[in-house]
């Protein structure tokens, strides 16, 4: 049947309704599993090829909709088909999104299965369906509050339940069943088509109708109530995880799972003769998170297959490698051995074997007693995840070329110094099909027009543009394209949050997970010394800006939350004095998530990249913003580091210490002087607690006051030092802003940033895992 036949009669088979009475959520559901039936005579696995599987507790797909129409190749067909029937083409707009992530670590995981599919890579997806994804946010008074996100309110059109292949996880207290849900991963074309499996928890009791008294009721509600909990809710962290029970579980949960239908999968082919697994499977995994899979495996061939300790720990290591995303000392998780032992009791000796067998292998390097401390995964009663992540796999790889270094140099050194040839830099990427093509038709159209749609599969392309940077019509058809997409934020910002924004202004953009270090504050503070400094004179000839804040803060992250209110202080301020009309305008979005990232970016000038040099492991916002044209604002660190050396640094504004000042800068750095020396930093800093505003009697800005001139328990005063960096940052700031006003070269900068966007594709980074790591390529 036709594509628009097979929509109109889903309509009404399912809801009795004609497209014009459907509502958004009928047409959703009705074109989605239109185009589930399309898809559903390629969807299938290509026999005798070697499988990559992407283990990992978050995917942050986003909205499916319309990249999978996009890539069906059926986006402009539907498109017709709406407006036929008197219907916006937008009206998925109000499908929410699926939040099934945090930030970068589960977007990246969505981007590679995109960028695997389209590439012909053999590359699924494992995970967890949580019933309830990241919360949603909005402020009140000027304060974060969550809700819960209760995504499947939509139904859940992409997904197939099942039933059939669901299989038996067990804890120490608690046996549950693991249900799949598979969704297509869709190549652009459609020719490929890869699997994200995500799972759920299910009791193991049916309920008995026969023992229909309260008391068996009530039990078998209960006992079914707990096994829901596991799939229940993704944790909302993002760099810093807790050492919670629930969070084991959820990490063993989908481990075991993935890896028993793994398993199923290839016993059914070669019975218990598992010579060829890891010829047939790599599994890598994405962070810590899924490294229970590691003793889980060992003690599947061992426990449940008799394979010796040697044999089966050699398919482990050869079968799994290890993908590191952070190196903030509290996000390296670590369990209590307590804990681990009673939540997976059958688990924990692999976990020991592996340790003996680390141990015996240190002694016949000639490392002993103390000098092992470092290395052994249980340890002062933990068991160090990272650390087995690294022995029992043959690959670990950073993010970021300068993340990977520091990996090696000091953070995982000790790792290092024996095994070198396990480590590799793997820089992160951004699939172009969702952050061009889809976010931005017009400058993916004025692309196409001038060197052809071969960049949508083959990012490099991108170069072709350079020659036409010194063209000034090119560079105005690139600067109104950027002025309409302000347009188009500008009419959704009005409806989303009610506040006009001027379409004319500068659009500075910082969006990403709320956290010190990311220094949010910094770009607070830095407004508020231009603010300052126009009321006083001192800053002249300012072009008008908007400044545009989007996050989410951890729900516990009470510093994080502090930080919210008092930009939205400082917005109230500012947006609401007469005098800065037409200067300036400050903005922090709720609800930030991938559908609004797709409306901002287009519309960005500047990229704000701010992190304390060392601490973002890669960042891949940095990549959507360069894509899109916007400069970026940053320090060196991350992948900014490596968008600059693409770019030119004379395209991009770097500021700030560099990794091996702040080092240097350590011992010595006492951020109360600097505050006491320079009157801009005091003024700034001051609005903490002088009154200027107000944290509705919280104590938020006081604690937030103390955090960087005094310190606390846990860190030293200023850890993150945004008072070292805040003099070069607003003076690099000031240049972007005096550089905007020659619109024509400031645009040329613009232009230069997409052309040499290339090697930000998922596409050239998956292509380097299959080629290195996996051995699929
Ligand atoms: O720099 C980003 C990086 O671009 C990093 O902070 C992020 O991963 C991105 C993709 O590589 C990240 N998220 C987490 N760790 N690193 C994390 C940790 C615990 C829970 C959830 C996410």
């Amino acid at each position: 049947m036709k594509f628009e036949k097979e929509i109109s009669s889903f309509l009404e088979l399912e809801y009795g309704k004609t497209p014009q009475d459907a509502t958004p959520t009928q047409l959703y559901n009705a074109v989605s599993k239109a185009a589930m039936r399309f898809l559903a005579p390629s969807w299938h696995k290509q026999p005798g090829k070697k499988r990559a599987c992407y283990f990992s507790a978050e995917f942050l797909v986003g909205r499916l909709v319309y990249s999978n129409l996009m890539n069906l190749r059926l986006l402009e067909k539907c498109e017709d088909y709406l407006k036929q029937h008197g219907i916006d083409p937008a009206v998925f707009e109000q499908i929410e999104d699926d939040a099934l992530g945090n930030g970068g670590l589960g977007r990246l995981a969505a981007c590679f299965l995109d960028s695997a599919a389209t590439h012909n890579l053999p590359l699924d997806g494992y995970g967890i369906r949580y019933r309830y994804g990241l919360f949603k946010q909005y402020f009140k008074d000027g304060f974060q509050k969550e809700t819960a996100d209760d995504w499947l309110r939509f139904g859940d059109p992409w997904s197939v339940c099942r039933p059939q292949e669901k299989v038996m996880v067990e804890f120490g207290d608690q046996k549950v069943w693991a249900v799949p849900y598979d969704m297509p991963v869709i190549g652009f074309g459609g020719k490929t088509i890869n699997t994200l499996r995500l799972w759920e928890a299910q009791g193991v009791n049916e309920f008995d109708f026969d023992l229909f008294n309260k008391q068996q009721y009530e039990l078998a509600v209960k006992e079914r109530d707990e096994a829901e909990w596991i799939s229940a809710v993704l944790y909302p962290n993002d760099d810093t995880p807790q050492g919670k029970r629930l969070r084991l579980k959820q990490q063993y949960f989908f481990s075991s799972a993935s890896l028993q239908s793994i398993l199923r999968e290839y016993v059914a082919r070669h019975g218990e003769d598992f010579s060829f697994f890891s010829q047939e499977y790599a599994i890598q995994l994405n962070d810590t998170h899924p490294t229970v899979s590691i003793p889980e495996l060992l003690r599947i061939l061992m426990g449940e297959y008799h394979l010796p300790f040697d044999q089966a720990f050699t398919i482990v290591k050869d079968t799994f490698a290890y993908t590191n995303h952070t190196i903030m000392a509290e996000a390296l998780e670590k369990w209590d051995v307590n804990l681990f032992v009673s939540v997976l009791p059958s688990v924990y000796p692999y976990v020991v074997m592996i340790d003996d067998s680390l141990k015996r292998e240190l002694r016949s390097c000639g490392i002993l007693g103390g000098d092992q401390e470092k290395y052994k995964i249980v340890c002062t009663n933990m068991v160090h995840m990272a650390r087995m992540a690294i022995y029992a796999t043959h690959s670990t790889n950073g993010v970021a070329r300068i993340h990977t270094e520091i990996l090696k140099d000091r953070v995982l050194h000790e790792w290092f110094s024996l095994y070198p040839d396990r480590f590799n830099n793997k820089t992160n990427g951004i699939t172009q099909r969702r952050w061009l093509a889809l976010c931005n038709r017009p400058l993916a159209d004025f692309i196409t027009q001038k060197i052809g749609d071969g960049w949508i599969t083959d990012l490099d392309q991108l170069e072709r543009l350079r020659p036409l940077a010194d063209d000034s019509t090119v560079l105005a058809q690139f600067m109104e394209i950027k002025a309409e997409k302000k347009k188009e934020l500008c009419a959704y910002i009005k409806e989303q949050e009610g506040v006009q924004l001027c379409a004319d202004f500068i659009f500075d953009v910082q969006i990403k997970r709320l956290h010190e270090y990311k220094r949010q504050l910094l770009n607070a503070f830095c407004i508020l010394d231009i603010y300052f400094g126009l009321k006083d004179g001192r800053v002249k000839d300012f072009y008008p800006t908007v400044f545009l804040f989007g996050a989410k803060a951890a729900p516990g992250y009470y510093r994080a939350k502090g930080i919210i209110k008092f930009i939205n202080e400082i917005a109230r301020l500012i947006n609401g004095d007469p005098k800065m009309k037409g200067k300036m305008q400050v903005l922090f979005v709720q609800n930030y998530n991938v559908s609004y990232a797709q409306k901002l970016i287009p519309a960005a000038d500047i990229s704000e990249q701010i992190s304390t040099a060392g601490t973002e492991a890669s960042g891949t916002s940095n990549m959507k913003f360069m894509l899109n044209g916007a400069v970026t604002l940053g320090t060196l660190d991350g992948a900014n580091i490596e968008i600059v050396e693409r770019a030119g640094e004379e395209n991009n504004y770097i500021f700030g210490a560099t990794v091996q000042e702040i080092e240097e800068a350590r011992d010595s750095y006492h951020p109360k002087k600097l505050y006491e020396e320079n009157p801009r930093i005091k003024r700034v800093v001051d609005t903490l607690i002088d009154g200027t505003f107000s944290d509705g009697k919280t104590g938020m800005f006081k604690e937030l006051y103390d955090s960087l001139l005094e310190g606390a328990d846990w860190h030293k005063a200023d850890q993150y030092y945004l008072l070292l960096d805040f003099i070069p940052y607003c003076e690099q700031r000031l240049k972007v802003n005096r550089d905007y006003a020659d619109r024509l070269s400031f645009t040329r900068k613009c232009f230069l940033n997409t052309a040499n966007a290339g090697k930000f594709s998922s596409d050239r980074t998956i292509m380097e895992y299959a080629n290195e790591i996996w051995d699929i390529g």
